[in-house]
């Protein structure tokens, strides 16, 4: 008799996907793009945040639309980002200079516990604790969640500078 194999189980990580768009019919993006993201294989359980619209930070042009997914994922982190960047791709993104205006851009903004820190990917994405346009859809999916530089709420406040309103559920 052949000892038995046991079958290889990947235990799904928890992960959060910032997504953004600016240029063109931007709400109807970040709907198509977050049914997209729900369709790639290796990724199930996708939680979308209500939108909001934000006034640009760091950034130019006009005002932004803004939400974060929650979701399992058994896919490794880079091949993650592979994933996102390719339904950027099919958006027609395009990359004239850092921060410009953006028909569709999608962060990998925490991947379960984990912190990585590669020529590609930083994890947990370095800007998110200061961003209004991360921290409010965020704190909808997840309100107790605590980032190493402190609970969402308390770290919202810290931006009460930056405009944001809520424009309804997906
Ligand atoms: N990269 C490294 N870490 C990550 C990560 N965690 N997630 C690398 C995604 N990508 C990551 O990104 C450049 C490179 O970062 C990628 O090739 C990837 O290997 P990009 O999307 O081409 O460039 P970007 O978006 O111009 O830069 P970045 O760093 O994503 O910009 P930010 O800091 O995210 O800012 N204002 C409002 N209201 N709403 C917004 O959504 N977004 C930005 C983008 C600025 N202002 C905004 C908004
Ligand atoms: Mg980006």
């Amino acid at each position: 008799m052949s000892p038995s194999v046991p079958p290889l189980v990947l235990t799904p990580v928890l992960a959060y996907v910032g997504l953004g768009a600016n240029l063109g019919e931007a709400a109807g993006t970040v709907r198509r793009a977050a049914a997209e993201l729900a369709a790639v294989p290796g990724v199930s359980g996708l939680r979308i945040s209500p939108l909001y619209g934000t006034a640009p930070v760091d950034s130019s042009g006009p005002d932004y639309v803004n939400a974060v997914a929650g979701l399992e994922t058994t896919l490794p982190p880079l091949e993650l980002l592979a994933a996102l960047q390719a339904i950027e791709r099919r958006h027609g993104r395009e990359r004239p200079y850092r921060n410009a205006p953006r028909t569709l851009d999608l962060d990998l903004l925490l991947y379960g516990g984990q912190a990585i820190d590669l020529p590609t990917l930083t994890v947990p994405h370095p800007r998110m604790h200061e961003r209004a346009f991360v921290l409010r859809p965020l704190m909808d999916l997840a309100p107790g969640l605590a980032l190493a530089q402190g609970g969402l709420a308390g770290l919202l406040a810290r931006c009460a500078d930056q405009a944001i309103r809520r424009l309804g559920n997906l």
